[in-house]
């Protein structure tokens, strides 16, 4: 049985939650509240980085998300979450190395924004923005007019970039520009993989409200 460490809230645990998930893999599930479960000696053995998320097969651990992507998809390669054509595979990974590379540090204050957690200035936001749609319009390019990057068939750039989509509005980010990349968003959001990860208003408030005491806490 595979045991998946993560915390529900993370989008790092949550491409492979995904993956999990469209696999209809059994899967045992521990929840790590960052807190401070992830500098537990029983957690540090199994990453010694204490990051969410991990997953654990017999004797093995595997660290860092991408990584456990593509143990999933070595190991349980049915049905597959990989492109097959020479196209598909580039595509695939340019929009993964996009998304963590481009746009994760290029939302950063938009996040911070939405979570509430200080004030960003606002040519920080202005900037974050510009940036956050350089990315989109390489997204709308590589969708083009498919229901998915590769194709019809949903892969693991679908999943990378899929689990920012719905929130991209919430950022502020101008999706009415960005018609095939709603849609797609839509058609994400429809599958059962991403309804059972996505977090809770009430989820959301109550991280919020938990990262605002630790700042405060620590005068921030
Ligand atoms: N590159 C790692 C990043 C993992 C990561 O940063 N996880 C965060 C949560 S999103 C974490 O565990 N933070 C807790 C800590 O650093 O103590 C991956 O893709 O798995």
């Amino acid at each position: 049985m595979l045991t998946f460490y993560h915390t529900p809230l993370s989008i790092n645990s949550r491409r492979v939650w995904v993956a999990l998930l469209e696999k209809d893999l059994p899967f045992e599930e521990k929840v790590i509240a960052l807190s401070g479960d992830q500098f537990k000696p029983e957690f540090l053995a199994l990453n010694p980085f204490h990051h969410i998320p991990v997953l654990v097969d017999g004797d093995l651990s595997v660290i860092e998300s991408f990584a456990i992507l593509d143990y999933l998809e070595a190991k349980y390669p049915t049905p597959s979450l990989l492109a097959t054509t020479p196209e598909g595979i580039a595509t695939q990974r340019m929009v993964q190395m996009v998304t963590v590379n481009e746009l994760v540090p290029a939302i950063n204050p938009l996040t911070k924004k939405m979570m509430g957690f200080g004030q960003e200035p606002d040519d920080a936001i202005a900037q974050a923005k510009q940036k956050a749609e350089v990315v989109l319009q390489f997204y709308a390019s590589k969708l083009g007019d498919g229901p998915f990057f590769c194709g019809d068939q949903l892969t693991l750039a679908d999943v990378v970039a899929g689990t920012f989509a719905p929130w991209f509005e919430q950022l502020g980010l101008a999706m009415e520009n960005y018609p095939t990349l709603q849609a797609w968003t839509c058609r994400l959001m429809e599958r059962p993989a991403w309804q059972a990860t996505q977090p809770t208003a009430a989820e959301l408030a109550a991280f919020r409200d938990r990262m605002q005491q630790r700042m405060a806490a620590q005068g921030q």
